[in-house]
This record gives structure tokens, C-alpha cells and sequence, in this order.
């Protein structure tokens, strides 16, 4: 089949720019080619599958103000992490760590980085400076911290951005639904996560259906 070589051929060069130095794929493709099989066993299927799921190198970079907002943050890095998603866990403090803030929001796409969730309180500007430092989506998570007043304060300093810089931003205090947003954002163009994430939904109705 020498049409669906040339072709595969073709999304190979798209998708594989590394590794066709060593003559051999190790994009983790969906069966039955999962693993470091090389490309030359293809077909059609194996040639959608690779231009459905594009991406198979994904890291969530998790970041708070400080170690105290941890509790917090700790749900989505839970959820990540049961959903096998590489996780980056830092503090960074707008505040009192600006040239680290600034290194951390330019250096984040060559680092390997898809999606970010910064979480922070009270005067709460790390999730919109970052978000105003790289080109990725950024998830900002409104903690009710000690300094905070009574949440409304980091709650509006994440929300209420500029026009041009957003920040998804969750529910006070809602490391949980972070988590599982940076997981839908890789999982539309990732098979694997996106079923994770179909289970999951599927495990909430269950509990309602049964309680
Ligand atoms: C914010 O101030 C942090 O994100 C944290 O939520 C809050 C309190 O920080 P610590 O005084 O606990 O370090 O910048």
C-alpha cells in the first residue's frame, strides 16, 4: 500500500520531527502500535490515529503563591496525576519571587509545558501575570487564604483580567475542577485522557444515580 505510505509518510514528518533521525517512531500511538514499535508496520488506521491524537507529550505546570496554598492545589495534582498526566509542582510568588514569576511564565513552552494552573490568594496576581507571560492556557484557582478577606478578594484579583489576557478561572478554593480542566484541554487532543475523563464523568453519575 504505497498511497498510505507516502502519506504516513508525510504525518510522520508533521508529527515525528525528532525522531526521524534515528529511523524509528517513538510516538506512543494507539494500539495496536502502543510502545516503541517502529513505523514501518502502518496501515490507514494507524495513520488516523495518528492524525486524531496529535499529542502525546503533555505536562500541566502546577504553581501557587505559596507552600501554604498546597492543600488546595494538591486536588488537581491528584487528578492529574491519577489520569497519568506528567505534573510540574512550584511556588512562585508574583510578589515576593518576581524574576522567578517572569522566568517561569517565559520559560514555560520550551519546558515542556501545555497547560498551567496557578493558584494564589488575597491580592492574588500570579495566574494573570503568568497568563500575560506565555502563550499557554492558564487555569487560575482563587484560594481563601489566611491574608484573604473572605475569598471575594482572590476570587476577583484572578477573574476580573483585561480583555486580551484570560485566566480560566475556577471556584474559590477549587484545585479539584483545575485539575480536571487542564486534563479536558490535553484530553481534546489525546485519546488516552480524553477516555480517563469520559470514565470519570461516568463515576459522578453513578454516585448521584446510587445515593
Ligand atoms: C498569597 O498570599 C499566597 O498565594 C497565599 O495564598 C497567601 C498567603 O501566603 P503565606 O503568607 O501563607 O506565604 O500570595
Amino acid at each position: 500500500n504505497g498511497s498510505a505510505r507516502s502519506l504516513f509518510a508525510s504525518l510522520w514528518k508533521e508529527d515525528h520531527p525528532a525522531q526521524q533521525k534515528n529511523g524509528a517512531c517513538q510516538y506512543r500511538c494507539p494500539q495496536p502500535w502502543r510502545g516503541q514499535k517502529p513505523c514501518t508496520e502502518f496501515s490507514s488506521a494507524h495513520k488516523d490515529q495518528i492524525a486524531m491524537s496529535t499529542s502525546t507529550s503533555f505536562k500541566v505546570g502546577v504553581v501557587m503563591g505559596s507552600k501554604s496554598d498546597l492543600p488546595i492545589m494538591q486536588q488537581a495534582v491528584d487528578f492529574l496525576e491519577r489520569h497519568s498526566i506528567p505534573v510540574e509542582v512550584k511556588v512562585v510568588s508574583a510578589h515576593r519571587t518576581p524574576d522567578w514569576m517572569m522566568e517561569y511564565g517565559k520559560s514555560a513552552v520550551e519546558r515542556g509545558l501545555t497547560v498551567i494552573i496557578a493558584g494564589a490568594g488575597g491580592a492574588a496576581h500570579l495566574p494573570g501575570m503568568l497568563a500575560s507571560l506565555t502563550p499557554l492556557p492558564v487555569i487560575g484557582v482563587p484560594i481563601h487564604s489566611r491574608n484573604s478577606i473572605d475569598g471575594w478578594d482572590s476570587v476577583l484579583s484572578i477573574l476580573q483580567m483585561p480583555g486580551g489576557v484570560p485566566v480560566a478561572t475556577v471556584a474559590l478554593d477549587g484545585g479539584l475542577n483545575a485539575g480536571i480542566l487542564a486534563a479536558q484541554i490535553i484530553g481534546a487532543q489525546n485519546k488516552e485522557v480524553r477516555e480517563g475523563i469520559e470514565r470519570y464523568k461516568k463515576e459522578l453519575e453513578e454516585k448521584v444515580l446510587k445515593a
